[in-house]
């Protein structure tokens, strides 16, 4: 894979934003009002009332009769495993023992042992949540809702400043914008046409559940997706080793400059890419660290109403939220969306 790969770059941003060639020339050229404040992290934790790591506030307002599936959820329906990789039954050291987030509870190393699953090789595409819904007729909590977070740099530079006041606080560079979906993740005016294979974002935790329900399917769990991460190797960083660069090559979707004034994009990519971009670990995986967080099945320590994330997205950068490591988690309520989180479902073995 080449170092730089503007072509794509280029395709992905003309598709997302074509009549605002002057944002690329912003982005290149770091023009960005957002201050950074010392305790923000990528998005990392961000709550749907809009404040960045707060207690948790459960919503109210998604009821769950006013959005339920037809019988076409059948739990003992065998799930299609085209696309899935099976992981056999194993004992693995889990987290790590050099936590970078202490906070995150990232330690210490422990032996888990985790019975056979199947995991999909991709995170859950556009393509796939749209025939989800063409079938079912589901409803997202971001279209319930009426909002979701978007990352600034998404947003035309003279949209920006009009959203000053809904910033999350730790995160300034998150907007809560209104009229964002999976459909439309930069807005109302935007679709996800041509991004098709792009994983779908904007989905809470309860429709990613809802999502592979219908397939017959489940999400991991955390230590299900720390073994498939880590597949195999013992305690190293990342999916294919220690080494971010390893042969010179780019491996996952994160950010490349510095974060969030400036995002080079020397990995081909300044927003998502798609889902069956970058090499494989040695499972058959692609992209388990980077382009989107995937929600677990897992409560965030005892709080039933978060749950863990893990992988890191395209905008997570080492000097800052250095959380595409197979040890890193982070967490979100329940019910809260962006546009760098996804998830990817897992299956029993029968
Ligand atoms: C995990 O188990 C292996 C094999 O028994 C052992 O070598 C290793 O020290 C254990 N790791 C931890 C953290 O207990
Ligand atoms: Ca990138
Ligand atoms: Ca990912």
């Amino acid at each position: 894979m080449a170092l730089m790969k503007m072509d794509a770059v280029d395709a992905h941003f003309v598709i997302l934003i074509p009549s605002n060639m002057y944002l690329y020339l912003s982005l290149v050229l770091n023009i960005i009002s957002s201050t950074i404040s010392s305790n923000s992290d990528c998005g990392c934790s961000l709550n749907r009332n809009g404040q960045c790591g707060e207690e948790i506030n459960p919503s109210e307002r998604y009821s769950k009769k006013s959005n339920s599936l037809t019988a076409d959820n059948n739990e003992n329906e065998a799930f299609d495993t085209s696309n899935m990789v099976l992981i056999e039954k194993a004992t693995f050291e889990m987290g790590t023992n050099k936590p970078v987030f202490e906070s995150d509870h990232e330690g210490p190393i422990r032996n888990v042992s985790v019975d056979s699953f199947y995991l999909d090789k991709y995170e859950v595409s556009n393509r796939q949540f749209y025939d989800f819904v063409k079938k079912s007729g589901y409803k997202t909590e971001a279209e319930i809702f009426g909002d979701s977070f978007i990352f600034e740099m998404s947003l035309p530079e003279q949209d920006r400043t009009k959203y000053q006041d809904i910033r999350a606080v730790q995160a300034p560079w998150w907007v809560k914008l209104k009229g964002v979906s999976w459909e439309h993740p930069e807005g109302p005016e935007s679709t996800v046409e041509g991004r098709m294979n792009y994983p779908v974002t904007h989905v809470s935790w309860n429709d990613a559940v809802r999502f592979c329900e219908h397939l017959g399917k489940r999400l991991p769990t955390e230590a299900e997706w720390e073994i498939a991460c880590r597949a195999g190797l013992r305690q190293k960083l990342y999916p294919w080793g220690n080494k971010l660069n390893a042969k010179e090559k780019h491996w996952a979707n994160i950010w490349q400059g510095e974060f969030p004034l400036e995002n080079t994009a020397e990995d081909g990519f300044i927003f998502t890419c798609p889902v069956d971009e970058f090499p494989p670990n040695n499972f058959g995986l692609y992209n388990m660290a980077g382009n989107v967080w995937e929600w677990t099945s897992d409560n965030w320590l005892n709080d039933a109403d978060s749950k863990v994330k893990k992988g890191g997205s395209f905008l997570c950068h080492k000097s800052y939220c250095w959380r595409y490591r197979c040890a890193a988690r982070s967490f979100n309520t329940k019910d809260s969306s962006a546009g760098n989180l996804g998830f990817r479902c897992a299956g029993d073995v029968k």
